[in-house]
């Protein structure tokens, strides 16, 4: 009898996958702000996308990738959609979310039940209509809404689809509603391949969400538009160190933002050091040393040279 070794016995058993098996994109979009990264995270039990109060957290599309034996489900979380891009920044993220849009099996449109719809909604709604794959209207913040008000705050958005279209009424944060959701997009999902390993949760090396969970301390704690002009690059990353040492460079776009990340006596720039660092050891299961520098990148967000640098568009673009 032939002997595998266990990881390619493993490997074997996966390939034989049961009749039936479904897969398939499902993208997560929607207006800034309304949870689809929350979601995105929900969906995964674990958190691989940044979170926060502000619009325009999500600069490019990040999967995360849920295997069960007899389906895949490849999330596409997206930058919010807005109409007005006042960069090349903005263009390259509405881009990125239109571009999931259109290539998605299933569309979560996420909607944040607590605020109206606007013209951008009707504008969204017409999108969805027209890509390829299936529509479900997902209502967030379920949690803010008085059950009295349900039906008022969802009907306005009901009208915008055709009145077949499955709608959910959900919390990511509060994962209410999300066990069925997430049935329902199995059950939506066509019969496909397993596109990524078993054991693969998203795409993005662990590096880059490391710069994310820095970036996001940045949106969390730095008012004004100070974090919107902020990127983070991780410029070594030593795991043979114990703790691993990891050295990253916060880019700010003035020499006044780069007072106010570092703060008096450098005390804000500790505590986004301290906050990252724990979110990056829970992500990791290791500790970690992170030193944090500031430094000064003009007009970035403009400048195609930068955005390159940054791994906002490809080198060869
Ligand atoms: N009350 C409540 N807040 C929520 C819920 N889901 C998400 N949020 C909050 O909504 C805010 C935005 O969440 P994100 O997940 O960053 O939203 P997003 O759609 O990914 O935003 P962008 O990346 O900017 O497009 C955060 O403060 C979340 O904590 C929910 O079910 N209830
Ligand atoms: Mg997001």
């Amino acid at each position: 009898m032939t002997q595998f070794p266990e990881d390619e016995l493993s490997n074997l058993l996966a390939d034989k996958l049961p009749e039936g098996h479904k897969s398939g994109y499902v993208a997560l979009v929607g207006r800034p702000n309304v949870g689809k990264s929350t979601l995105l995270n929900t969906m995964l039990r674990q958190k691989i996308a940044i979170v926060s109060h502000r619009p325009q957290t999500t600069r490019i599309q990040q999967l995360g990738i849920v295997t069960e034996q007899d389906h895949q489900i490849v999330f596409v979380d997206t930058p919010g959609i807005m109409q007005k891009a006042m960069h090349k920044l903005d263009e390259l993220m509405l881009e990125n979310a239109v571009d999931a849009l259109n290539d998605a099996d299933v569309l979560i449109w996420l909607i944040d039940g607590t605020v109206p719809p606007n013209a951008e909604d009707a504008n969204l709604a017409e999108m969805m209509t027209k890509a390829r794959g299936k529509v479900i209207l997902v209502i967030n913040k379920n949690d803010q809404i008085p059950p009295e008000q349900v039906m008022e705050k969802t009907d306005a958005y009901r009208t915008l689809l055709p009145p077949e279209t499955d709608w959910f009424f959900i919390s990511a944060s509060k994962q209410l509603g999300t066990e069925e959701l997430y049935n329902h997009i199995v059950a939506s999902l066509p019969e496909g391949p397993r596109y990524y390993p078993a054991d693969q949760i998203t795409q993005t090396f662990t590096r880059d969400i490391v710069a994310e969970l820095i970036r996001e301390q940045i949106l969390l704690n730095i008012r004004d538009e100070i974090p919107h002009g902020t990127t983070v690059l991780i410029d070594s990353f030593n795991e043979q160190a114990k703790p691993i040492h990891i050295k990253a460079n916060i880019f700010v776009e003035r020499d006044s933002h780069k007072a106010i990340v570092i703060g008096a006596g450098g005390k804000m720039l500790k505590h986004i050091g301290a906050n990252a660092r724990r979110e990056i050891e829970e992500l990791i299961d290791e500790q970690v040393f992170l030193e944090l520098w500031v430094k000064i990148a003009p007009k970035w967000r403009k400048r195609e040279g930068q955005l390159k640098r940054f791994g906002y568009l490809p080198p060869d673009k």
